[in-house]
């Protein structure tokens, strides 16, 4: 009889085992991935080996429990010991635990080592967090750009079929170069965000006025998305990231490319002070400025969102000083989510997007702004005609400073 329990014992346990082990090998499709990094690897085979401890521990538990239950069940006739306290158990049930947790915590320390170790690497990128998109800069390359959502709102709306990558992919993704460490420096502009992409297993979250450590080094080249992985505000989930990795001559070919289009980028903003745009022109370029960057916010329709963000249509604001809505536009508003987009757009883009504000919907003040006028703005607040040289000398003062580091 007692043989017979025990074997009906082990066929439950079994039973479990068996029922269990086709969801292990069907949960490969939606098991953690090994990731594409040395860290991500470890990062599993750390997961896969607490799994396995889980596993037995919870074999051994249950193999005891339907045994108990069995063998001492009442209709047999068993009768329940009364006793309190047992030394020898007790001691038995906190040194065993303890020994377990103690073995998986070994590995577990030395993965979250090497997480945290930046030293010795190729590369330093900044990345900073804002509502909603990323900005990457590349320390000591003057390169630098924003990365903002591609899915089109049609897709958003469910008016056209959503594609591959929704809500995955970004209009300038991050570039990185595979088999140099990479070391990432975070920070925010305003909310907690969070910058998490899977396949390297960084998951760091970007904090105002802190900066966060991490770093990877990319075994192969390839596409990665990831997202931000912190609830942020409304559109948390609308700020994807997406890393090309890229052979290292790729990269550097890449890097001296981007080099020569942002000199060319301040050639370009050198000649708009120049130039004189008209109201179609620069409607056209506001109203595509004003879609991909405050739309979010104040809506398409310039209606926004009460309680939340103002409506543009009809706002004193873009009814109102021209100066007033340039100053809001430039340096933002401290404390709220309306931020500053002074080093988001270029002057020509302020201007552009401020005519837009000021002639769509019905805001039919016919006003042009040009980028010279917001030269003119930023020059004036700078404190008169050495605004040029004292914002020249600070970025020199920086770069210095990102010399040193
Ligand atoms: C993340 C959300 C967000 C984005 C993106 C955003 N804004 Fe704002 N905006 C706000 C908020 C919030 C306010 C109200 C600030 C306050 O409390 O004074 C505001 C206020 C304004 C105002 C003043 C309106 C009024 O009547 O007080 C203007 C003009 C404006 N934004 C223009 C823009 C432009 C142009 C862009 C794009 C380049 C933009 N905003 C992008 C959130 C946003
Ligand atoms: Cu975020």
């Amino acid at each position: 009889m007692k043989r017979l329990l025990v074997r009906l014992a082990w066929f439950l346990n079994g039973l479990v085992v068996l029922l269990v082990s086709p969801l292990v090998y069907a949960s490969r499709e939606y098991n953690m991935t090994k990731g594409v990094t040395e860290i991500s690897g470890q990062v599993y085979e750390l997961h896969m080996l607490i799994f396995y401890i889980c596993c037995a521990i919870a074999f051994v538990v249950f193999g005891v429990m339907f045994y108990s239950i069995l063998r001492h069940r009442k209709s047999k006739g068993a009768v329940a010991a009364h006793f309190h306290e047992s030394t020898k158990v007790e001691i038995l049930w906190t040194i065993i635990p303890i020994i377990i947790l103690i073995a998986m915590a070994i590995p577990a320390t030395k993965t979250l080592i090497a997480m945290e170790d930046t030293t010795q690497s190729d590369l330093t990128i900044k990345i900073t967090g804002s509502q909603w998109k990323w900005h990457y800069s590349y320390f000591g390359e003057d390169v630098e750009f924003f990365s903002l959502l591609a899915t089109s709102d049609k897709e958003i709306e469910g008016i056209e079929v959503k594609g591959a990558h929704y809500l995955l992919e970004v209009d300038k993704p991050l570039v990185l170069p595979v088999d140099r460490k990479v070391r990432f420096l975070m920070t925010s502009d305003d909310v907690i965000h969070s910058w998490w992409v899977p396949a390297f297993a960084v998951k760091k979250d970007t904090i105002p006025g802190f900066i966060n450590e991490a770093w990877t080094k990319i075994d192969q080249p390839g596409v990665y998305r990831g997202q931000c992985a912190e609830l942020c505000g409304r559109a948390h989930g609308f700020m994807p990231i997406v890393v090309h990795a890229m052979e290292e001559d790729d990269f550097d070919a890449w890097l001296t490319e981007q080099k020569a289009l942002a000199l060319a980028e301040q050639q370009a903003a050198k000649d708009a002070l120049d130039a004189s745009l008209s109201l179609e022109e620069l409607t056209a370029l506001g109203q595509e400025v004003y879609k991909t960057r405050c739309a979010v916010c104040h809506q398409v329709s310039g209606e926004g969102i009460p309680g939340a963000f103002p409506a543009i249509k009809g706002s004193p604001v873009a009814l109102g000083d021209v100066d007033a809505h340039i100053d809001i536009i430039v340096y933002g508003r401290g404390g709220t989510a309306m931020q500053a987009f002074d080093n988001q757009l270029t002057e020509k883009e302020i201007a552009a997007v401020v005519t837009y504000q000021r002639n769509a919907w019905g805001n039919d003040t016919g006003d042009l702004v040009q980028a010279a006028d917001v030269n003119a703005y930023k020059a004036k607040q700078a404190g008169g005609g050495q605004a040029v040289d004292q914002q020249g000398s600070s970025d020199e003062a920086q770069n210095k400073a990102k010399e040193q580091l």
